[in-house]
């Protein structure tokens, strides 16, 4: 899977070279900023995932630049806190999100 979307990039970047080689310079700083202004579009779901109690959400709300007391901040505690998946995006990239989910290992949630 990291093997084709490694390909796939490579493919892109390869047609973006055979699109600028034909352009003059303000036609290329106009594709290539256009380029990388779809890559920041482009969503980043990171889910974190960990026995109960090891730390996931105190470090979702680290991640974020949040205090654990903050507003907006994941709910930790030192028992079994989180009890559903719960998506936190980052306040400056908003296309990078964060998936505090339940602990493992708990009768609730059991491991495999
Ligand atoms: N000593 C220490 N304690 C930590 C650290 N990270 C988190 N804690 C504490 O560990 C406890 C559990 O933290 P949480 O972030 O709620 O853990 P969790 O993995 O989200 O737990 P569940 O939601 O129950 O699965 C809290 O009391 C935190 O303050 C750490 O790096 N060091
Ligand atoms: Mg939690």
């Amino acid at each position: 899977m990291l093997d084709e979307s490694c390909a796939t990039i490579e493919e892109e970047l390869k047609e973006l070279q055979e699109t600028i080689s034909n352009q003059d310079i303000q036609s290329r700083q106009t594709t290539i900023k256009d380029y990388l202004k779809q890559q920041d579009l482009i969503e980043l779901n990171i889910g974190v995932t960990g026995e109960s109690g090891s730390g996931k959400s105190t470090f979702v709300n680290a991640f974020r630049g949040l205090g654990d007391e903050e507003e907006g901040s994941a709910k930790i505690d030192v028992v079994e806190t989180t009890m559903k998946p719960e998506v936190y995006a980052h306040p400056k990239y908003n296309n990078v999100k964060k998936w505090d989910l339940p602990g493992i290992g708990t009768p609730y949630f059991k491991s495999p």
